[in-house]
């Protein structure tokens, strides 16, 4: 639902169809991502802000400058704001734009994993730890060696290994480094950089931690997506290929990659048989939601999964103003995720 039809949008007519209601209405937030930490859920969300900033193709309105964590008992139960738990002013290589989050759990300690844009404008990736997962957290003084781009997201595998997924092309700067080293180049247009609409997509990146989760183990590796040919995705591919929005999660021994296709608005995944790939192209999650940015986070609680996502319907379609939301997803009996409408008919 993309953003120049919100006028024409009746948010009272759409509450009342959306699947789900807002997890909390005090504070704006988006991008969650939910875990379960000892029997509880936690979601480790954006907090969205009004700074003033003009809209724009790069995501300047989305000028976040903390963390608040949300808990709850159970998907159905109240959602509960755990207060601040990060601000940008104690995170000495972050200048702004603490963008989406997520966090991990290893031997009893907690760790934030984060985006923000360094004094010199350039997206990184840094850790902040904590005794308790809500916070406070204490950041570490340099963002991850070697990180860049936005959207961390942070799988434990069976086998104890940690992965950090990560990557955001657009604002998230992913298209920069196709060399390796950011081209701090003008043109500052989204699109510049991006490979032809013929040649292969661009690919989220996707490292193993070390053994205290505040390092990249190895250098970061494409997180390649392929149709049912084993053909890259196309970055033409608009409908299909990976924009930001990195998840991972496992359902009967495979590997689910989800992401959002950011200007068309679906969460989609790929199914693998490793953490790093390549994911087979298997179809949509979430079909858009009112607002132009779609992220989300799967879950398991109980035997059963759940999706949380966000949209903008708590400010009437603002797209840097979005709420948290969950709701159960269902598989078909071949593993593939039944596509889930927002908004019923
Ligand atoms: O919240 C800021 C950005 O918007 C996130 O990093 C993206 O995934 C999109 O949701």
């Amino acid at each position: 639902m993309p953003e120049d039809n919100i006028t024409q949008i009746d948010f009272d007519d759409l509450n009342k169809r959306a699947i789900s209601q807002p997890l909390v209405k005090h504070i704006y937030t988006a991008d969650p991502s939910a875990h379960v930490f000892n029997g509880k859920i936690y979601i480790y969300p954006s907090h969205d802000i009004d700074a003033g900033d003009a809209f724009d193709d790069l995501g300047s309105h989305f000028a976040m400058e903390d963390y608040h964590i949300l808990s709850m008992d159970s998907p159905q139960s109240e959602a509960v704001d755990n207060g601040l738990a990060l601000h940008v002013k104690d995170v000495p290589w972050a200048a702004k734009q603490m963008w989406a989050p997520d966090a991990a759990e290893k031997d009893g300690r907690y760790y934030l994993f984060f985006p923000a844009k360094a004094h010199d404008g350039i997206f990184r990736i840094g850790v902040a730890t904590s005794t308790s997962p809500v916070g406070p957290f204490t950041p570490e003084p340099e963002a991850i060696n070697g990180s860049f781009s936005i959207d961390p997201a942070v799988f434990k595998d069976e086998d104890g290994s940690y992965y950090l997924y990560f990557g955001g092309i657009w604002g998230g700067q992913l298209q920069r480094w196709r060399t390796g080293q950011f081209n701090g180049e003008q043109p500052d247009s989204p699109v510049a950089f991006l490979p032809a609409d013929d040649e292969p997509a661009l690919c989220a990146k996707v490292a193993r931690l070390t053994g205290d989760l505040l390092e990249f183990a190895e250098a970061p590796k494409d997180v390649l997506i392929v149709d049912e040919q084993g053909n890259p995705l196309l970055n033409g591919d608009n409908d299909r290929r990976f924009f930001e929005g990195s998840w991972m999660h496992k359902y009967n021994g495979k590997y689910y990659f989800s992401y959002s296709t950011g200007d068309t608005h679906f969460l989609c995944y790929g199914i693998g048989d490793s953490p790093y790939g390549p994911f087979t192209y298997a179809g949509k999650i979430l079909e858009p939601v009112v607002g132009w940015t779609s992220h989300h986070s799967i879950c398991e609680f109980n035997g059963k999964w759940y999706l949380f996502y966000h949209d903008s319907s708590l400010s009437k379609g603002i797209t840097h103003l979005r709420c948290v939301k969950v709701t159960e997803i269902t598989y078909d009996t071949d593993g593939r995720i039944q596509t889930i409408n927002p908004y019923n008919a």
